[in-house]
């Protein structure tokens, strides 16, 4: 893995049993093509996820369990660094720095957290759940990330990462490489199965709307038959008027390799059942071997651990440096962080 290589970073919460195909396709899947090209660092994002409430144990279970999705996917430990969050504490100690420099009008603005805490009333909104886009900027910050692979409900923390290194970089001289977004236009919203305009989502979507990858194959092709489509019967690319056929139409070109004029060639004349018993097909076969290889790698989970615990140890020497770098521009007194 030579250090010349742009350096990439991302990270996916550990807040549900399994990844869902908006996650697979908007984010995972470049993660695995960008580890060939790029220096890349992915983590499985606990403290993120604890923004909302967790059970201890599920949290335990469900970051092993990202982690082993994660390696099924295709990240391979020689080719990238993979790595839990909390394992690398110079995260929350440069998100201190961060906050400080955050406006609080300008973190109130982020639309992720206007509509979390929108839908949890502000009782149960945490502060955290407020301070999070900090954290993520921090996660990018610290490995001078030159580009950050998500789906484009991301977009907005991205351009607060860029206008905090920017502001940092000014303030006190050039510390941070100021990211971009690497954001696949066809793929960076993956939208719900039975409300066809909004994203796909582990938390805010019901059971029928998600395609979770690690679901029983039977489940998946119900779900996918009984996707909301839209009025007419013509299968055509057509986000607009055709949500619904759009959305299945992204789906199906992606895990195909091939074209959505391809697709839409393919089908033709046929009508929507068509499209979606195949769809059904290709999420089944796509699916069962990573199903089997996350069982793999969770029924052995000294080895998962330790290639995380691998991961920590790169990642934490070049979060290391970057924060004894950061403390220093700004006036802390070297001592032991
Ligand atoms: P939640 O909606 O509960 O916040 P999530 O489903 O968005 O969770 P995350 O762990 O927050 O999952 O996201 C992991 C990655 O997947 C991020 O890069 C995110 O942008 C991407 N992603 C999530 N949902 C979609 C989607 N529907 N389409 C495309 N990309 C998505
Ligand atoms: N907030 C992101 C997850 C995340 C992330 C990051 C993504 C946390 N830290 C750093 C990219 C870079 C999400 O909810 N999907």
């Amino acid at each position: 893995m030579a250090n010349d290589r742009p350096r990439v970073l991302s990270g996916i919460q550990p807040t549900s049993g399994s990844f869902h195909i908006g996650n697979y396709l908007g984010a995972v899947r470049q993660w695995v093509a960008l580890q060939e090209t790029h220096d890349a660092f992915y983590m499985v994002v606990d403290l993120h996820a604890l923004t909302l409430p967790q059970d201890p144990k599920e949290l335990r279970e469900n970051t092993r369990l990202a982690a082993a999705q994660l390696l099924a996917a295709g990240l391979d430990p020689e080719h990238c660094t993979i790595f839990v969050q909390s394992h690398v504490p110079e995260h929350t100690q440069l998100t201190w720095l961060m906050e400080c420099l955050t406006g609080f009008g300008e973190a109130s603005r982020m639309t992720q957290f206007k509509d979390k805490a929108a839908r949890q009333g502000n009782e149960h909104t945490s502060v955290g759940l407020f301070t999070y886009p900090m954290l993520m900027v921090s996660d990018i910050l610290i490995y001078q990330a030159d580009q950050v692979p998500v789906g484009e409900d991301q977009r907005q923390h991205i351009e607060l990462a860029r206008n905090l290194a920017e502001r940092f970089n000014g303030r006190y001289g050039k510390t941070f490489t100021v990211p971009e977004p690497y954001i696949l236009r066809e793929t960076a919203k993956i939208f719900d199965l039975q409300e066809p305009t909004v994203k796909m989502s582990k938390s805010a979507s019901s059971p029928k709307g998600i395609i979770d990858l690690l679901d029983d194959p039977k489940a998946s092709a119900k779900k996918i038959k009984s996707a909301v489509t839209d009025t007419g019967s013509e299968i055509r690319f057509d986000r607009e008027n055709k949500p619904g056929v759009s959305n299945l139409l992204t789906i199906h070109a992606t895990l195909t390799d091939s074209t959505i004029a391809e697709v839409e060639q393919k089908y033709a004349g046929k009508g929507y059942g068509a499209l979606k018993t195949d769809l059904a097909e290709i999420v089944s076969e796509w699916a069962a071997p990573f199903r089997d290889r996350t069982r793999e790698f969770l029924d052995d989970p000294e080895t998962l651990d330790s290639i995380l615990a691998k991961g920590a140890e790169k990642a934490r020497a070049v979060a290391t440096e970057t924060l004894t770098q950061a403390y220093d521009k700004v006036g802390l007194l070297p001592g032991k962080h």
